[in-house]
């Protein structure tokens, strides 16, 4: 029998170790049916609801009290109307579990330990050590957990075998407010008799080197563990946690920086045995360390894992001896080598994303500018080291670094690598592909690959702006990849983890940190961290980002809990706006408009605009962009308004409202000339006037023309950087323009993105040329930010958005814009309430088809649809009246147009 599926708690389809009471829970009511009349949910811990009338599938939990530690399984069955009108009941849904975490600092008796370093090694070449404890018990316990976390990365062994499948532990959040703690079941891991609990802890996040600056010690100087074991069996309770009986010992990784690298000499390997407290030199007690002010607090996200493992499609022995291994795909993460080479044989691997002249990885594009010393650069590191022992099933695994790559030079190797050997490992937090596209044009399927590998790459416990040079939550880049990200992943919780460390890290000056997580300008590079920060176009994310996963998800706690940065967010820009004048204008009296115009303090700018100059960061902060920065104001003051009326809070709504259509006025007078033209006349500046609504209607058509004039005077190729580029093709398909829009999408010569397909790129480039026509690499060759164009692909290809006003896709719109020569395209999405679908095809008017609709033009579009429960579709065909339909699947016919006679047209950005 149908039942509901997809079942979430807090949005995650895992909910061990939770560390919020009362959860909420949600679910997909069963497909096949028009919708859900009522729902019931029964858990284990005996909370029933009992029938409810309501065709919500989100509520929050409201059983028995639920504690540190607390579990049940909850399911729950809906009542739907079929075809016919009947009210049936499904049946019973799969169980899901809940299990909570310890959410007190009382829960906790473990103290924090860690290594008693006398000398701190220098950042980047510091040991991993390994932190163990053995003990006996009496018989083996009928449940068990282990609850650990760290200051630093953590790695956690019961008797030799390494506790569940989670990387990275324990992720990456600001760890001045907030540490993770993973809750394992390790109950078939303990035995009657001697255990050994062994923890591996490395510098990761919290003091290696970290970002383009390369600061070290960003939290603490002092890495540190805490882990607290709970073991029930019929002879009552025993709790586990570090203390200072615990010993430390040197373990085989010699070093290990998330941006340097992991070097391993298997030979001090300790074969994971229990040290004795006798055994010098190297094992010492364990010293206990203060806790500090981070809460402890459990996942919003789903885990980091392994998702994928690439073998390699070529290995090539280069003159110098060193083997080339290429696994065709460039990803994130890290190599697994089987055969790490022989005895006392140290094995070097140079991880990068392109091939030199001489046939061997570079990396020289990568390298940062070193920011101490003008003119210099610093390494990019990515180089990991073995050294085999000789015994049996070495296998090295670099688990405490990570890397972008697509490309291995192995060297010091006397053996052939075989392909077998050596295993590429991507790297990402576990997030669930709810979107797909396809259509009848290769060359943009290939390109929506890349796109989507780029997200892969870039979504290990934030999101990153590129794997390999940064690995930073930049909030600019989610800002404006978030729409494309939640089309085909649910990165709810992802996003919620995020949003968390970006309040913690917002100023008290309500600026919005440029990277989440960072511990701020007193202690990262003061000079290049501190200038920067508050950036229109970034700090907006505190706003742009809550509000695309509130319309992705339909859950609007989101919103509320970021409304308040939002509004401290504002209350800096409005301030800056309404107190400060760029130089520029400072000496003229002010005119009435100005106090709206955000024309101050540092701004990235359109930011990487193709031919541009280098960005100078030190000459920008004098730059004027208070084109790009009002725009953003007015932009953010607007979906503020909307999130008020969400939200409940009517003065607020209209109080915004009318400050955003004050800022509008202002951007139109002080940047539209006389004759309605944009004054700072750049393709992404007349986008931006378009999408953000910043013109008034009768001045449009005009700004339209300047753009399309602005685009065939570059040869119809795209002139946009980072924050325009996804407005690009919508606002032009928009403004009667969609045939100039088909023409950029599949454009080929630089800049372009189907230039990077043409050159092989497997990741989509920061840089239009990121590989130039000679072949040569510059810069990061994986930031999605210029991907986020496929979701004009999905919107407008394939014609599957959601309608003005609605969130959770409870209405949508199905309206596809055929051009480009595409023949076919398909779409679908897992929505809330389930799976969306759209695909259609051109083919030949046949005589007299489709009924009812002039045979006029050059072929019939037969489009199929499916929809889910509680959802009605508008679709909007060439040439046919709007339809409104429910769920199920439906199919259409109409004749397509040649012209843009298509009912509803994207004017702004809703
Ligand atoms: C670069 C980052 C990022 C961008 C900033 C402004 O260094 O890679 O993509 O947001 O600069």
């Amino acid at each position: 029998m149908n039942a509901p599926t997809r079942l979430r708690t807090e949005h995650l389809p895992e909910a061990m170790g939770l560390a919020i009471s009362e959860p909420r829970l949600s679910w997909t009511p069963p497909a096949g049916t028009l919708g859900q009349t009522a729902y019931r949910i029964t858990a284990s811990n005996g909370w029933d609801t009992g029938r409810q009338e309501s065709a919500v599938c989100a509520v929050p939990y409201d059983g028995p009290t639920l504690g540190s530690r607390s579990r049940f399984e909850w399911r729950v069955r809906t009542w739907n109307i079929g075809e016919n009108g009947s009210d049936t009941a499904s049946g019973w849904s799969e169980p899901m579990p809940v299990e909570l975490g310890l959410l007190h600092a009382t829960d906790w008796t473990a103290r924090w330990i860690g290594p008693d370093e006398p000398e701190v090694p220098a950042p980047g070449r510091r040991p991993g050590y390994a932190l163990t404890k053995t003990f006996s018990l009496h018989t083996a316990p009928e449940r068990a957990r282990a609850y650990a976390t760290a200051r630093g990365i953590y790695e956690l062994f019961i008797n030799g075998n390494r506790v569940g499948d989670q990387q990275l532990t324990p992720g990456s959040t600001s760890y001045n407010t907030t540490l993770q703690v993973q809750a394992y079941d390790i109950t078939g891991l303990l035995r009657e008799g001697s255990n050994t609990v062994r923890a591996v802890l490395t510098d990761g996040w919290y003091r290696g080197t970290f970002g383009y600056t390369r600061d070290a010690d960003m939290y603490g100087t002092h890495t540190a563990f805490l882990a607290q074991l709970e073991l029930e069996s019929g002879a009552g309770r025993q709790v586990i946690g570090t203390d200072s009986s615990w010993l430390v010992s040197a373990t085989e990784i010699v070093s290990a920086d998330l941006m340097g690298g992991q070097q391993v000499d298997f030979r001090k390997h300790d074969g994971g045995r229990a040290p004795s407290a006798g055994s010098p030199p190297t094992v010492r007690p364990a010293v206990v360390r203060p806790g500090n002010a981070a809460a402890l607090t459990g996942p919003l996200a789903p885990p980091t894992r392994v998702t994928k493992e690439l073998a390699p499609v070529s290995i090539t022995r280069l003159p110098s001896g060193h083997q080339v291994v290429d696994f065709g795909q460039n990803i994130h993460g890290w190599v697994r080598l089987a055969k790490p080479g022989l005895p006392g044989e140290t094995v070097t691997l140079e991880y990068g994303e392109a091939l030199g002249q001489d046939g061997d990885v570079t990396r020289d594009h990568l390298r940062p500018h070193d920011f101490r010393a003008p003119g210099a650069f610093l390494d990019a590191g990515q180089v990991d080291a073995v050294t085999a022992s000789g015994s049996p099933n070495e296998v090295f695994e670099p688990r405490h670094t990570t890397h972008g790559f697509q490309y291995v030079s192995v060297q010091g190797l006397a053996a052939d690598l075989q392909p077998g050997d050596i295993t590429g490992c991507l790297v990402r937090t576990d997030l669930e592909r709810i979107g797909t596209f396809r259509c009848s044009d290769e060359r943009l399927n290939k390109f929506h690959d890349i796109v989507e590998w780029s997200f892969l790459d870039n979504s290990c416990e934030v999101p990153t702006d590129c794997p390999q040079r940064e690995k930073a939550g930049w909030t600019g880049d989610w800002q404006l990849f978030v729409p494309t990200a939640a089309y085909l992943y649910d990165v709810t919780g992802f996003s919620r983890k995020w949003l968390r460390d970006v309040r913690a890290d917002q100023w008290d000056s309500g600026v919005i940190a440029n990277i989440s997580p960072s511990p701020g300008p007193a202690v990262t590079s003061a000079e290049f961290m501190g200038f920067t920060n508050g950036s229109a176009g970034w700090g907006d994310a505190i706003v742009m980002v809550p509000w695309e996963v509130y319309l992705a998800s339909g859950d609007a706690g989101i919103l509320a809990e970021n409304w308040d940065a939002m509004n401290r967010w504002l209350g800096f820009v409005r301030a800056s706006a309404q107190t400060q004048r760029h130089p520029s204008r400072a000496s003229q009296p002010p005119a009435p408009h100005e106090q709206y115009l955000w024309d101050t303090g540092f701004h990235f700018g359109e930011w990487m605009e193709p031919g541009g100059p280098e960005p100078d960061l030190f000459a920008a902060r004098s730059a004027d962009h208070g084109i790009v920065a009002t725009a953003f104001y007015r932009h953010t003051t607007h979906l503020m308004g909307r999130i008020a009326a969400v939200l409940g809070l009517a003065a607020e709504a209209a109080e915004l409202a009318e400050l955003s259509a004050n800022i509008r006025d202002a951007w139109e007078t002080e940047y539209l000339d006389d004759a309605g033209l944009v004054t700072r006349a750049s393709q992404a500046n007349c986008v931006r006037a378009l999408a953000f609504d910043l013109v008034s209607p009768e001045h449009r058509a005009a700004v339209t023309t300047q753009l399309v004039d602005l685009v065939r005077a570059a040869g119809t190729h795209l002139g946009t950087g980072f924050l325009a580029t996804p407005y690009l093709l919508p606002v032009l398909a928009g403004n009667g323009e969609q045939g100039l829009a088909y023409e950029l999408l599949t454009q080929d010569t630089e800049p372009s993105w189907l230039a990077m397909v043409n050159r092989g790129a497997t990741t989509v480039w920061e840089l239009w040329n990121g590989i130039d026509a000679a072949g040569t690499a510059h810069q990061s060759l994986n930031h999605y930010s210029k991907g986020a164009v496929v979701s004009f692909l999905h919107r407008y290809t394939a014609g599957l958005r959601q309608a003005p006003g609605s969130a959770g896709w409870e209405r949508v719109i199905i309206g596809p814009r055929p051009g480009g020569g595409i023949t076919s395209a398909s779409t679908s999405h897992q929505g809330p309430r389930g799976l969306l679908s759209v695909a259609w095809s051109l083919g030949a008017a046949a005589a007299g088809e489709p009924a009812g609709v002039e045979p006029a033009d050059d072929g019939v579009l037969t489009l199929t649809a499916d929809i889910p429960p509680g959802t009605t579709a508008e679709v909007l065909l060439p040439g046919a009246p709007a339809a409104v339909v429910g769920p199920g699947h439906h199919t259409f016919r109409a004749a397509t147009g040649t012209n843009n006679a298509y009912p509803e047209l994207m004017r702004s950005i809703p």
